[in-house]
């Protein structure tokens, strides 16, 4: 079997990329493992949504029997956020869920992946993995760091949540070179607020200046993507005592119950949800499709 036997584009996609139109990639972990059914769906078709309003083509990226297809079909995305048994992959997971004709949901680690197979160059998403908090003991580093450090794929997110330990996550992208740039803030955002009490490498508020250090980035040769940290708009950002009081209590739960492993984010991704009351989901809805639109601005650019 060679790459084209299993790499599939969708036609609209294709049809971009051959007349130069922006592409913006989306991941589908987001949809099977980081938001509860229906919800999952709607905000699925509103990312696709946002990004053809702001002219550009959305590539949402999953592995469908063994197929990488950049670009879904409804069905594809309806398959995806109803069904309990997706696979979740990662970097590693790729090439049994290709050999195996298995179907997963990409993270941001195998997105990057994927739509850098595709030739594209820029993907929104809501919040990357990072290095866990008590990652000296556990040494729970989520591969989307390694990733961001060899694949030329610019991320657009709204930081890292708490769950992580934002501080040793923010270190560790230095160690690995990844330029972090925060878009209209100074701050790097804490995912569900705008603050989080760390800096971010360098503050840019002009999209086509963001294209810029993009397009700088990979004619020098530096391999690699570029975080872009977008922070929630302020009016769905939510109260910073509650939603820690949520983390902290989700993180004991977790550790009560040993989970560990790839099992880990999913997990308290829901029982942030269900501690808040749904509020989170809210937060998490409306900071993704702020990533979609500025994705789209920058992909204008690139
Ligand atoms: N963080 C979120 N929402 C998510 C994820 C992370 O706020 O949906 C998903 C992304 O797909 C990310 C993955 O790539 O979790 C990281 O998983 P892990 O921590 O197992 O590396
Ligand atoms: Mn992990």
């Amino acid at each position: 079997m060679a790459l084209k036997d299993y790499l599939k584009i969708s036609e609209e996609v294709c049809t971009a990329l051959n007349e130069g139109k922006p592409v913006v990639a989306l991941e589908s972990t987001i949809i099977s493992h980081g938001m509860p059914y229906p919800r999952n769906l709607d905000t699925a078709f509103l990312l696709e949504d946002t990004v053809r309003k702001n002219n550009a083509v959305p590539a949402t990226i999953a592995l469908i029997n063994g197929i990488i297809k950049v670009g879904l079909d409804k069905s594809d995305i309806e398959y995806l956020a109803s069904s309990k048994n997706v696979l979740k992959a990662s970097r590693r997971d790729l090439p049994v869920v290709v050999s195996k004709k298995l179907s997963a949901a990409t993270t941001v680690s195998a997105t990057m992946i994927c739509a850098s197979l595709a030739s594209l160059k820029i993907f929104a998403t809501g919040g990357i993995g990072g290095v866990h908090r008590g990652a000296s003991k556990t040494y729970d580093v989520s591969t989307d760091l390694t990733e961001l450090s060899k694949t030329n794929i610019a991320v657009v997110s709204a930081g890292v949540k708490s769950i992580l330990d934002i501080g040793l996550t923010l270190e560790y992208l230095e160690t690995l070179g990844v330029p972090v740039i925060g878009y209209r803030t100074d701050e790097f955002p804490a995912f569900f607020t705008r603050e989080s009490g760390f800096r971010v490498n360098y503050r840019i508020d002009s999209t086509a200046e963001i294209a810029d250090v993009i397009n700088t980035k990979w004619e020098m040769g530096l391999n690699g993507g570029i975080l872009i940290a977008n922070p929630v708009p302020e009016e769905s950002s939510m109260d910073s005592k509650e939603i820690q009081t949520a983390i902290n209590s989700a993180l004991k739960n977790a550790d009560e119950k040993g989970i560990k492993g790839k099992e880990i984010t999913p997990f308290l991704l829901s029982a942030i949800n269900d501690l808040t009351e749904g509020k989170s989901l809210e937060s998490n809805i409306k900071l993704v499709t702020n990533n979609a639109k500025l994705a789209s601005e920058i992909a204008q650019k690139l």
